[in-house]
């Protein structure tokens, strides 16, 4: 059920703008990764809000219950602990805030820091209890084709332009060996946010990586960068294509409709009596933090 409203995040606007800073401040770090936590940051928003299923209403960002095995186990989730730990400092400071709200804001913080589009955030996720952990399997898997992508999103109430939005995020980021096996970058500025992702797709050459790991792609100039089956989906598929050929042209309208799906992504499984509680007054109205 719906949880009573001493269960939410009390906090204004204020609060959250000092939550928002204290995760930017922060965000980049000398020695990981690519110089910061802000790829792995979006994944953890993504994870734990995408595990939602429109029919049986189960799952998503409500409840952060990738705390807990077994979905902290499950393979897709696999080196997003290195988020979460990231995160408890900020948790320690301002303990009010639910994990459930500081994880998806957290992927906010990310996106805009890394020079994305604003993204509306409503306060208002309840954190759950182990015994509502997602079921295994919900998350897509790098390996299939276009049937597993629209199963896996329509079943989060995404249509196809959503999906190819969505997508830009890997523009962001890189495989790592340890964490899905897959092994690179996307693009050639893995903690800016850019509609590069697209161009790369269409304009450069790909081919099977020769190697004993999974199926991937590795391009053929310079051999630094990477695409997933998934990835490739995107433009072998007839009604996927024309999205990609717009977000590649169209920086701008990438922004927009990115900003759009992602403030949506971050809501699935919210009831929305939670925004409307958790706000001192109570309008349910979005925020828009820098
Ligand atoms: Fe992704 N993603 N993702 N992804 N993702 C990985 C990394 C990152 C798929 C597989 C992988 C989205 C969609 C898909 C980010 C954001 C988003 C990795 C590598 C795999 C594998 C993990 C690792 O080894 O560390 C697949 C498959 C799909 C799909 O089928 C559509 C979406 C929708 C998003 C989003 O944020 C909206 C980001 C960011 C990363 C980089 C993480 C990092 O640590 O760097």
């Amino acid at each position: 059920g719906a949880a009573s409203a001493s269960d939410l995040s009390a906090g204004t606007k204020a609060d959250y703008q000092k939550v928002y800073n204290a995760i930017a401040d922060r965000l980049e770090q000398e020695g990981y990764d690519d110089g910061s936590y802000g790829p792995v940051l979006v994944r953890l928003a993504w994870h734990s809000s995408g595990t939602y299923c429109k029919d049986t209403k189960t799952g998503g960002s409500n409840g952060a219950t990738m705390r807990f095995a077994p979905e902290s186990d499950h393979g897709a989730n696999a080196g997003l602990k290195a988020a979460r730990d990231f995160l408890e400092p900020v948790k320690a400071m301002f303990p009010w805030v639910t994990y459930s709200d500081l994880w998806t804001l957290a992927g906010v913080v990310a996106v805009q820091e890394m020079g994305g589009p604003q993204i509306a955030w409503r306060p208002g996720r309840s954190d759950r209890e182990q015994e509502h952990c997602a079921p295994d399997g919900r998350l897509p898997d790098g390996d299939k084709e276009q049937d597993h992508l629209r199963f896996i999103f329509y079943r989060m109430g995404f249509n196809d332009q959503e999906i190819v939005a969505l997508s830009g995020a890997h523009a962001l980021g890189r495989c790592h060996t340890d964490r899905s096996g897959f092994e690179g970058p996307w693009t050639h500025s893995p903690i800016s946010f850019t509609n590069q992702y697209y161009d790369l797709l269409l304009n450069e050459k790909w081919n099977w990586k020769k190697w004993n790991g999974p199926k991937q792609y590795i391009d053929k100039n310079t051999g630094g960068l990477m695409m997933l089956t998934t990835d490739m989906a995107l433009i072998k598929d007839k009604s996927f294509r024309p999205w990609v050929e717009k977000y590649a042209k169209d920086e701008e309208a990438f922004f927009a409709d990115f900003s759009n799906v992602f403030a949506k992504l971050l809501e699935l499984g919210v009831p929305e009596e939670n925004f409307k509680a958790a706000e001192a007054d109570h309008s349910g109205k979005p925020y828009k933090l820098k």
